[in-house]
């Protein structure tokens, strides 16, 4: 039997109203040209939409004329956001002036392709032209009310959804200080989206921010704050987690269950502005973390209902703000330079489903079949060190490049620290090649809601050759003790043997095992 278990997901979910109008758009364009033939591959929006999410990027202005650049914006996403052109320096630039031709053309380009837009935002302390910060203090709720409704009144129909506050916190979970917080306190927001309301009832109405893409400080008082605005008859309809990753920082802790929260307060949550960068040159091991952040991110999203879609910022490193931004980091998109598909690609659309790659490489004899061997060394399944052994076998018939494995073992975290340390003891490929993390399950499980990442500097698995033994170890930072007998991959086996609860992945695809 094999145990093979490809990321398939046939989960029935609801259909975000966000979503209908483009879905409809996007089916009938199917239909009219015909049902689409094996060798045609899903955009990444068909792909989203089959769960009932939308799937974006970002975009601006000086990028639509690169043809090349603008075809596949046109053809892969369902949804764009203006990077910059809706912004209040580019709209209102003196008091009462609006311009909305470069806005106009990003509602253009989405109309012409079947998109819907996000709107992208109202208020924000930056790209906030030099007069705002000016006035005199009892004058900032009429300018904001002003442009708030000016704009969104002339987008109406056009966008689908505002960004109506962006970036209203500090990392502690404070209140930013801005001309409106100045002005007015925190009341500023239920302001801002009451007259976004007024102005387009039918735009969904959001708050949107970065760092509140797992639970901690800045999440917690997004939610504090959203809770009270629900309580208090403010119209607000979700949270935007911009989701500015880096693979140096490690992923947010618990993703799912932080948007679960908002979900539960009747909210719906989006992925507004996502790409994972790294300190370059970058190499095997950052790539392959990229490409497991690009698909835990897409993990958690199809995982809560709520979650209504996902939106890159922007898709190729060609027009990525990174680089200005964070000098020396970079690589941070789903295409490269050269609007060439990048390896966290194919790891979106494997975790959107995608049937890509003909063969299942989890056959016997196909290309990248690996299989994971696993023992226990751990002598106490209830003391403060995990200590697995693993072996990996290339079952096929070509070479694999160790570089584009991944394996996870998972385990509980119990109580105690939130952060740990792992260690390879011991491999014969030398344990300067064998990279070794811990990461927080994207979907936590019974028994499973960390796991032990492992991958490989470089190497290369001949066909039916082994890596030999790999001996790992992990603690948590404050030493406490782990129970491991309910751990998900744990087994009590001291000599090596196949082990189905540890998942092997090529090229960010599942080619052994059964994940939890
Ligand atoms: O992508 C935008 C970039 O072109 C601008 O120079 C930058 C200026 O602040 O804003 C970028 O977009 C930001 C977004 O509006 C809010 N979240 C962070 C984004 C990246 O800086």
């Amino acid at each position: 039997m094999s145990l093979v278990n490809r990321r398939r997901r046939s989960r029935a979910v609801g259909l975000p109203a966000l979503l209908a109008g483009a879905l409809a758009l996007a089916l009938a364009t199917t239909l009219a040209g015909g049902p689409a033939t094996a060798a045609q591959q899903s955009t990444l929006h068909e792909l989203a939409a089959a769960q009932g999410k939308y799937f974006g990027s970002a975009t601006d202005n000086p990028e639509l004329p690169d043809a090349a650049y603008a075809a596949t914006l046109g053809s892969e996403f369902g949804q764009i956001t203006p990077g910059n052109s809706m912004k209040w320096d580019t709209t209102e630039p003196a008091r009462g002036q609006f311009n909305f031709a470069k806005g106009d053309v990003i509602t253009d380009f989405a109309q012409q392709h079947g998109q819907i837009v996000r709107g992208h935002t109202l208020v924000w302390h930056s790209q906030l032209p030099g007069w705002v910060g000016a006035l005199p203090s009892d004058q900032v709720e009429t300018a904001m009310t002003d442009h708030i409704t000016a704009e969104a009144t002339h987008y109406r129909g056009a966008v689908a959804a505002w960004d109506v506050v962006n970036e209203m916190f500090n990392e502690d979970g404070t209140y930013r200080t801005s001309p409106f917080y100045t002005a007015m306190g925190k009341d500023y927001i239920a302001t801002a989206l009451r007259a976004a309301h007024a102005a387009d009832p039918d735009a969904k109405l959001y708050l949107n921010d970065y760092n509140v893409e797992g639970l901690g400080a800045k999440s917690d008082a997004m939610y504090a704050l959203a809770k009270e605005l629900l309580a208090d008859g403010v119209p607000l309809d979700g949270i935007g987690m911009q989701a500015h990753l880096a693979v140096q920082y490690g992923f947010p802790y618990r993703m799912q269950a932080n948007m679960e929260r908002f979900a539960a307060l009747g909210l719906d949550v989006a992925v507004t502005e996502l790409d994972v960068r790294m300190q370059l040159p970058a190499d095997a091991t950052k790539v392959a973390s990229q490409s497991s952040y690009y698909a835990q991110v897409v993990d958690a999203c199809l995982a809560v209902r709520r979650c209504v879609g996902i939106t890159v910022w922007d898709y190729t490193d060609k027009y990525s703000w990174v680089p200005d931004t964070f000098p020396g980091e970079g690589a941070a998109n789903l295409y490269d330079e050269n609007l060439q598909p990048k390896p966290a690609l194919a790891s979106v659309r494997a975790a959107l489903g995608a049937e890509d790659g003909g063969g299942d490489p989890g056959e016997p004899g196909e290309p990248g079949t690996l299989k994971a061997l696993y023992r226990s060394s751990d002598s106490s399944a209830t003391d403060n060190q995990i200590k697995p052994g693993l072996q990996l076998v290339n079952t096929g018939g070509t070479a694999v490049a160790l570089s584009d494995v991944t394996v996870r073992y998972w385990f509980s975290s119990e109580s105690g620290a939130a952060t740990y340390r792992t260690w390879c003891d011991w491999s014969p490929l030398g344990c300067g090649t064998v990279t070794h993390r811990v990461a927080a399950a994207g979907t936590p499980a019974a028994g499973a809601d960390h796991y032990l990442e492992v991958g490989f500097g470089s190497g290369s698995l001949a066909p039916g050759a082994s890596t030999g033994e790999i001996q790992l170890r992990l603690n948590k930072t404050d030493w406490s003790n782990f129970d491991e007998s309910d751990d998900y991959s744990h087994s009590t086996g001291t000599t090596y043997s196949d082990a189905d609860r540890i998942a092997v992945y090529v090229g960010g695809e599942l080619v052994w095992g059964v994940e939890p």
